[in-house]
């Protein structure tokens, strides 16, 4: 019998010698409980099997000794997240500490289901699996392109299925404001319809935001929204234009407009294209708090998740003094609507940072230009951090030189092998696995617009983030290699492809 592909790698796993169980239409599916999240996953386990295997499992039913059964049951005695997993010839028991362990448990063992002449199988074996990082994220930018409920929800599931726990949604950037606020009607009448070459735009409404946040909840997700400034803002100008300062348009911003042809981001005007760092919002003008007090205090009512991101990247326009006035000021009015604040890497040396506020690092794997110092700011000041290496993570670098997809500035095109080799507390010294919060991986859109455009560019390396998020150390067991990675990946061709997801399939992996 192979060994299960499972990923990602789990904590512990001991293969037995005993018979396999076989997943056919008479197994039983037995809730022990009928406890908040219970039915849930059994409700994903039975969907998931009807996807991989076409076998439609009876309602699940509360115990009756009856073999061959699942057995779905909350009584795991582990860390928060955690389950474990046994199987035999007669059953295969899920156990999870909670309602999100379950569901994790269940994502395993779906992964665990094998196939031979006789029939779909699970190995005989045992698990015990809890997360190594307590936030797992991927980011969709839904600004550059916006990116329809659909879309979001059917991410949601795929992440889901890899033991991600945050989603972050980029909701705002140049070129376009994509979430309804009462308190500010303007920003979707005006600043919703562009998008980078000119897409056509989008927005949530709050009943949108909702579906999604619960969609998310129901996957055991939480949604961090981000609300990006001071730069990033353009598409601000175009609703209130008394809050933005007048654009720094570069002589690199100018002769990339007329290369592709994009209007220049200049007053009334809607920016398409793809530069950063000319934009920003008046930062000593008492307005523009008045209106970031107002949007935040909207999203956060809107929000059950903790956390509330505020940007903070590439201002490029914006002297360190007006940098850190604004950094203060909104790291602290995200404080009074009771969240704590997540930004990116460049604030961590401000001056008014509030105490606790979680930095996201965007650097290489071997840190340039004093970002490794900047982001250990976080940490001086009791927040942790959440660890996006851009050579390594970032989803929307290019998998291939030659495809339409992708960006190359993070060190060129990014093999899966680049994306699963590096270990997050070797990341920034300094930065150990106590003050690291965890793991996200981001998707910037600018060359995305739809959700194929997502899975090829996701998938695969999206599993290597899930990897580094979620299972021991690089190295820190058989499993934790790349030659492992490669062939438990390739092992789960099958399984995203009944899901309908359309990964690449990277030369790299060794996909059966
Ligand atoms: C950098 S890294 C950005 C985004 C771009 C992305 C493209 C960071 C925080 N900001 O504005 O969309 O690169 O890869």
């Amino acid at each position: 019998m192979s060994q299960p592909c499972l990923v990602p790698a789990p904590a512990r796993l001991t293969l037995d010698e005993g018979s396999p169980f076989l997943l056919a239409s008479d197994v039983a599916l037995v809730m022990t409980t009928d406890a908040a999240g219970v039915a849930d996953a059994a409700a994903e386990l039975r969907r998931l099997i009807a996807a991989r295997t076409g076998i439609h499992l009876a309602a699940p039913t509360p115990a009756n000794g009856q073999e061959p059964h699942l057995r779905l049951s909350l009584d795991h005695d582990g860390p928060a997240e955690s389950y474990r997993l046994r199987s035999d010839a007669g059953a295969v028991h899920v156990a999870g500490a909670d309602a999100a362990g379950l569901f994790y448990g269940v994502q395993t063992l779906v992964q665990a289901i094998t196939t031979d002449a006789s029939g779909w199988r699970i190995a005989a074996m045992e698990i015990e699996d809890a997360p190594r990082f307590a936030y797992r994220g991927v980011m969709l930018d839904v600004a550059r392109h916006f990116l329809d409920v659909a879309t979001v929800c059917g991410y949601i599931d795929r992440a889901a299925g890899l033991k991600f726990n945050a989603l972050h949604l980029h909701l705002t950037d140049d070129q376009g404001w994509r979430i309804q606020m009462h308190s500010r009607p303007r920003l979707t009448e005006k600043s919703a319809s562009s998008s980078v070459g000119a897409d056509g735009g989008g927005f949530y409404t709050h009943d949108d935001y909702r579906a999604i946040v619960a969609y998310a909840g129901r996957h055991h997700m939480i949604v961090v929204p981000e609300i990006d400034g001071p730069s990033h803002t353009h598409a601000i100008s175009l609703a209130y234009p008394e809050l933005c300062a007048p654009p720094v348009v570069s002589a690199q911003l100018r002769r990339q407009s007329e290369e592709d042809g994009n209007a220049l981001p200049l007053g009334g005007v809607a920016y398409e294209g793809i530069g950063v760092g000319f934009s920003s919002l008046r930062i000593r003008d008492e307005a523009t708090y008045t209106f970031l007090a107002d949007v935040l205090t909207e999203l956060a009512a809107l929000t059950p998740g903790p956390y509330l991101h505020i940007g903070g990247d590439e201002a490029l326009g914006t002297d360190a003094e007006d940098y850190d006035r604004y950094i203060a000021r909104l790291s602290r009015l995200v404080a009074e609507t009771g969240k704590t604040a997540i930004v990116w890497h460049e604030a961590g040396v401000c001056g008014g940072l509030a105490e606790g506020t979680i930095g996201q690092y965007w650097g290489f794997v071997s840190p340039t230009d004093g970002m490794d110092e900047k982001t250990r700011g976080f940490v001086r000041r009791g927040g942790r951090v959440i660890l996006s290496p851009a050579d390594a993570i970032y989803l929307d670098m290019k998998f291939d030189p030659d495809s339409p997809l992708g960006l190359t500035w993070a060190r060129g095109v990014t093999s899966a092998r680049r994306s699963y080799e590096w270990e997050p507390t070797a990341v920034i010294d300094g930065i150990d696995q106590a003050q690291i919060l965890g793991v996200e991986a981001p998707l910037w859109s600018e060359t995305v617009r739809t959700s194929a455009d997502i899975d090829a560019l996701a998938f695969p390396r999206i599993a290597a983030a899930a990897e580094a998020a979620w299972s021991p150390a690089l190295g820190a067991l058989p499993l934790r290699t790349w030659e492992s990675f490669r062939a438990r990946v390739g092992g789960l061709g099958p399984l995203w492809r009944s899901l309908g997801i359309r990964f690449t399939a990277l030369s790299e992996i060794d996909w059966t």
